[in-house]
């Protein structure tokens, strides 16, 4: 079996669904508030996770949350777990004692087991959890803050079936001459940590490990606009924490780094910044992954970016109606999208900068258009009518050229039937002529296109809004760069712009995320691995992890905009050269870029960055359990996967060699000019 594993088998081959963890009586629990529970990043760290996850463990893993309807119904598949396996056992103790609690399996690839406990049947409970946190930790739980209440609830349940738990399996384990169970469950972010810090003051025999995805003083210091990385080790955290009304949440969180037996962070950005707000430094470090589907065929991609963007160039049609004056061949589709958190997410820099861009343009490339789009949910009072309008008039156009293309068609084929070569003049008939000048003259407008796609509520005050009003990108004619605020997640069913997001990102060209504050990212890795380049920064966790793996990282299509070591007009310079450096690249060069930026996908793939988590379950068993030896050490360590410079030259009308896609010389689309040879090797063909 090892000699397969050193051979450089599959994980898969290796693991066999929990094989390997059955026979050592090794269980391992996952712990977090967004188990099938859609709120924010975790659930896609979690969900993405499960397929490696079960790989490894099979039906020795089990995945807790709160139960929430609404999620978990189209999420779970409801199902008890067999007699005579002591996670059956422990669920039915905590039945007895009131507590509500589904079992099942997640509906996601990896279809791992899922235990999902009812806050709303154990708050009745509420105050004794609190008087234990009390005289244990002395943290005190203000009444009103349901989130915590909630949190608290979820904690002690967890914390009661895993002491269930550990009592049945040991004496199960004893009855069948097994070994003594090994127990390891890993808690995520503060609301998780409760059930950590209970196990841990109840000196219950698990091993804990803890993963935080950001820190919650963190978030809210940087959101207040601090200058927050050059002022990290000085900090008066518990004042700091108190004047936000936030210390019970912080002592909590605080609490659950400094009692786990193995702390993580998703990036060593996070990690500086937990060792200073929650004076831990991690353990190990565990990078956020995603579950890579790769495509047999190379093109694939490609031809999804071909068929995505057309449907972008539909709604840029109708969206710019009456002004479309720019050639879409010639144009480029940026975006930003996220949480709408204007400074931390960047968008502030990101606008400062198109206004730079758009002036550099004009100079210097005025046929080429960027389009940038913000993707930011916040409130609105529906679609704004004059977006509506657009669409309804380039709809109505397409229909009656359809039809003036059909009756034409038609006295063509009569014609020629008869013997006679079609006359151009005689096949437009005034009528048509009438129906096509109607739909144009509705297709004027005295306004310029909008720079939304909804009325947002609070327009005057809006950050984007009065961002855009103050750089002036108003998308009148001579703008290069046009702007589409859309203040609402990207969904199919939209009747404006129904695309999903995933095939929305395929259609763009660069996703430009210039983060000041993100611990870990995931936007910029899902670019990644769909093969669109991307905009990230040496302050993001995904950016910082980028820079350390690749050699040259802007060669593959990542761009790194120093955030860190330089000031904001730097910054902001820095990133509209990138974004320039981006539009003066051809087609061809934009294809190899994205043949580049594709093959990082193994980087970010769970199969690679597992290999964390299972590193921090072993250091926290080696914790509780000193005997326990580490089978899968013998897998060998993935550790040090570098990305060098890509292996072919990049593609050049000249001779001159740039360590990016080079730039044509005088913004030349001539395709025939990129090298043949390299052309084809980049393309996997040669
Ligand atoms: C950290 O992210 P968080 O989970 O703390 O961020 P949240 O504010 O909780 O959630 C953002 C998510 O919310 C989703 C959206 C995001 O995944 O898909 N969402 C939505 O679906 N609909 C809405 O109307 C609004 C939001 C951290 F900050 C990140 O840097 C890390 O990448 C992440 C994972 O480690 O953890
Ligand atoms: N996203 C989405 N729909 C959109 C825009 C974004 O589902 O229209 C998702 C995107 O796929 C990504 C997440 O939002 O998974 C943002 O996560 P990220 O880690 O970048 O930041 P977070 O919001 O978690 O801080
Ligand atoms: C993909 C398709 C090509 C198409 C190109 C457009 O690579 O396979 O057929 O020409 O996309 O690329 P662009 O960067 O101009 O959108």
């Amino acid at each position: 079996r090892f000699s397969r594993v050193e051979s450089g088998a599959d994980l898969k081959d290796y693991f066999d669904r929990g094989d390997i963890a059955s026979r050592e009586n090794r269980w391992n629990f996952e712990v977090a508030w967004e188990v099938a529970n859609k709120v924010g990043g975790i659930y896609t760290v979690i969900r993405s996770k499960a397929y490696v996850s079960t790989e490894e463990m099979g039906e020795q893993l089990c995945m807790m949350g709160p139960y929430k309807e609404n999620c978990a119904r189209t999420e779970m598949e409801e199902m008890e777990f067999p007699r005579g396996n002591p996670l059956l056992d422990a669920v039915n103790s905590l039945r007895s004692r009131g507590y509500k609690i589904h079992t099942g399996r997640w509906l996601v690839d990896g279809n791992p087991q899922l235990i999902l406990f009812d806050i709303g049947s154990a708050a009745w409970k509420l105050d004794q959890f609190k008087s234990e946190m009390w005289e244990k930790c002395h943290i005190g739980i203000p009444h009103l803050d349901i989130e915590t209440n909630d949190a608290i609830i979820l904690g002690f349940m967890i914390a009661e079936f895993l002491e269930e738990f550990r009592n049945f399996a040991v004496s199960y384990s004893q009855n069948n001459g097994l070994s003594a169970p090994r127990i390891v469950a890993h808690f995520h972010e503060w609301q998780a940590g409760v059930g950590l810090i209970v196990l841990r003051t109840r000196q219950v025999e698990i091993a804990t490990v803890f993963t935080t995805h950001a820190t919650l003083l963190g978030r809210y210091l940087c959101a207040g606009n601090t200058d927050f990385y050059n002022n990290l080790d000085k900090f008066a955290v518990d004042e700091e924490a108190g004047k936000r009304q936030i210390y019970h949440r912080y002592c909590l969180e605080r609490g659950a780094t400094h009692l786990a037996h193995i702390f993580t962070t998703v990036s060593e950005i996070t990690g500086y910044e937990a060792e200073h707000l929650l004076k831990r430094k991690p353990d190990i470090i565990t990078p956020n992954g995603l579950n890579v589907k790769k495509f047999s065929a190379i093109h694939e991609f490609q031809n999804l970016h071909a068929v995505a963007k057309e449907k972008i160039n539909e709604f840029v049609r109708g969206h710019f109606y009456g002004h479309m004056d720019f050639d879409l061949d010639k144009t480029l589709y940026f975006f930003i999208a996220g949480r709408y958190e204007f400074g931390n997410k960047g968008a502030d820099i990101f606008i400062e900068s198109l206004a730079r861009l758009n002036a550099m343009l004009k100079h210097e490339r005025p046929d080429t258009t960027v389009v940038a789009f913000l993707i930011f949910p916040t409130k609105t009072n529906n679609f704004n009518v004059d977006s509506l309008r657009g669409h309804a008039v380039i709809k109505q156009l397409r229909d009656t050229i359809n039809n003036v293309q059909q009756a034409v068609g038609k006295r063509m084929f009569d014609t020629c039937l008869k013997g006679h070569i079609p006359n151009a003049d005689d096949l437009l008939e005034k009528d048509d002529l009438v129906k096509i000048k109607r739909c144009m003259f509705a297709m004027q407008r005295d306004s310029m296109p909008p720079v939304t796609t909804h009325n947002v509520a609070d327009d005057w005050n809006d950050p984007v809004l009065s961002s855009i009003r103050r750089c002036h990108l108003f998308n009148s004619v001579h703008d290069r760069v046009k702007m589409v605020f859309h203040p609402e997640f990207l969904t199919s069913t939209n009747p404006l712009f129904g695309i999903d997001y995933e095939e929305f990102v395929r259609g763009c060209h660069l996703g430009v995320f210039p983060s000041y504050y993100e611990p870990w990212g995931y936007t910029p890795a899902e670019c990644t691995v769909m093969g669109i380049p991307s905009v990230t920064t040496n302050l993001s966790g995904f950016g910082c992890f980028m820079q350390e793996h690749i050699s040259d990282p802007k060669s593959y299509g990542i761009y790194i905009v120093d955030r860190r070591y330089i000031g904001l007009e730097n910054s902001v310079q820095q990133l509209s050269s990138f974004m320039m450096e981006f539009s003066r690249l051809n087609r061809r060069q934009r294809i190899i870029q994205r043949n580049r930026t594709e093959r990082l996908s193994d980087l970010l793939d769970w199969r690679t960055l597992g290999i964390y988590y299972r590193q921090a379950r072993v250091k926290a068993l080696q914790a509780v359990y000193p005997d326990y030896i580490d089978e899968t050490t013998l897998y060998g360590s993935r550790n040090n996967l570098i990305f060098s410079r890509p292996h072919s030259e990049p593609p050049s009308p000249t001779s001159s060699r740039h360590t990016t896609p080079a730039p044509s010389v005088h913004g030349s689309d001539d395709e025939d000019s990129v090298d043949e040879e390299t052309e084809l090797k980049e393309l996997g063909i040669k």
